[in-house]
């Protein structure tokens, strides 16, 4: 990893955040971490002691960020609320995170001289627009509060390269996976749900006719595209997608699962969950040639990982 001196990691005691934090630890770089605990757990990062920052507090709290974002070289915006339903719930409380709150990490950063910030977006911007694979250059469909306020993320995230110079990359990650993804509530990813069922021998609920598809990527994998965004020259004022470039669909994952766990337990089928979209996969062409990006992880090694992990959490 080319080197960075000093990163904030909004988010950082998240699943996603954690595991970016542990590789930056491990490059030799300097880790802040904001994160007020919401869906985060110190559990998550209690394993790098006093190697790391931690400050819990809010990302709309612009004294405090100005002081955290002092001196660091890269953000890497990873908080928010990420569920889709709670967005749709209470969209104003979403939106004051998810809009409001990244508004304010983009202007502490360019008032600290930070070089770049990296952010969290979503592949919910593109809907359910049917043409597969998504391509970025794809009219957005933004169909939830949640989407709409990632896609505002990145228009702010344009328009603070535009006015302020400030470097910006915006990730549409695919559905992510692996150790530390929370499987506790209805709203969980699929991948921790079943994981779960699976290790208590119990039968998962597949919403539909489990044809819809997913492109699932391991969550180390969406760590490394997150680094090379912060280093790779090229990436600076881009969109790009986060995804594998390939799909399964869910009753084949549920299959696959069962054959890792070694147990056999057909899925009860249930109504389709409303809003669900029909297929996902990405197109990483663009990716791959800003930021030399390839996945490393194929989901059925990712999947034993993570099954180790929900067995043994380390
Ligand atoms: C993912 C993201 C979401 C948003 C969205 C954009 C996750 C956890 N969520 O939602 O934040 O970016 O993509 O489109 O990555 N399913 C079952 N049984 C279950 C749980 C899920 O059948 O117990 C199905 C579900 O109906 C869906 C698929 O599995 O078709 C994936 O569901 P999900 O909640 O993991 O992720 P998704 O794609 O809805």
């Amino acid at each position: 990893m080319e080197r960075i001196s000093h990163a904030l990691v909004t988010g950082g005691a998240g699943f996603i955040g954690s595991h970016l934090v542990d590789e930056l630890v491990a490059g030799g770089c300097r880790v802040t971490v904001l994160d007020n605990l919401s869906t985060g757990h110190r559990h998550n990062i209690d394993h790098l002691g006093d190697r790391i920052d931690f400050v819990e507090g809010d990302i709309r709290d612009e004294g405090l960020l100005n002081k955290v974002v002092k001196g660091c070289e890269v953000v890497f915006h990873q908080a928010a609320v990420v569920s889709v339903s709670q967005s749709v719930q209470d969209p104003s409380h979403a939106c004051e995170i998810n809009d409001l709150g990244t508004v304010r990490v983009l202007d502490a950063s360019r008032r600290n001289g930070v070089r770049r910030v990296v952010m969290a977006s979503s592949s919910a911007v593109y809907g359910d627009d049917p043409r597969m694979p998504k391509t970025e250059d794809m009219a957005p469909m933004p169909l939830s509060p949640y989407a709409v306020q990632k896609l505002t993320g990145e228009f702010y995230a344009s328009v603070f390269g535009g006015l302020y110079g400030l470097e910006t990359v915006c990730l549409r990650y695919f559905n992510v996976f692996g150790p530390r993804q929370d499987p506790s509530s209805p709203y969980s990813g699929v991948i921790s749900i079943f994981l779960k069922k699976a290790s208590a021998g119990e039968a998962p609920t597949i919403y539909g006719d489990g044809g819809q598809s997913r492109d699932f990527i391991y969550v180390k994998d969406v760590v490394r595209a997150n680094v090379l965004a912060a280093t790779e020259a090229p990436a600076a004022g881009q969109v790009l997608n986060v995804g594998t470039g390939t799909s399964i669909r869910i009753r084949d994952l549920w299959e696959l699962i069962g054959e890792l766990s070694n147990v056999k337990i057909d899925p009860v089928f249930g109504p389709p969950r409303a809003g669900d979209i029909r297929e996902s996969i990405s197109d990483i062409g663009r990716i791959r040639q800003s930021l030399g990006f390839k996945p490393r992880v194929v989901l059925r090694q990712g999947l034993i990982d993570t099954l180790a992990w929900y067995r043994a959490p380390s």
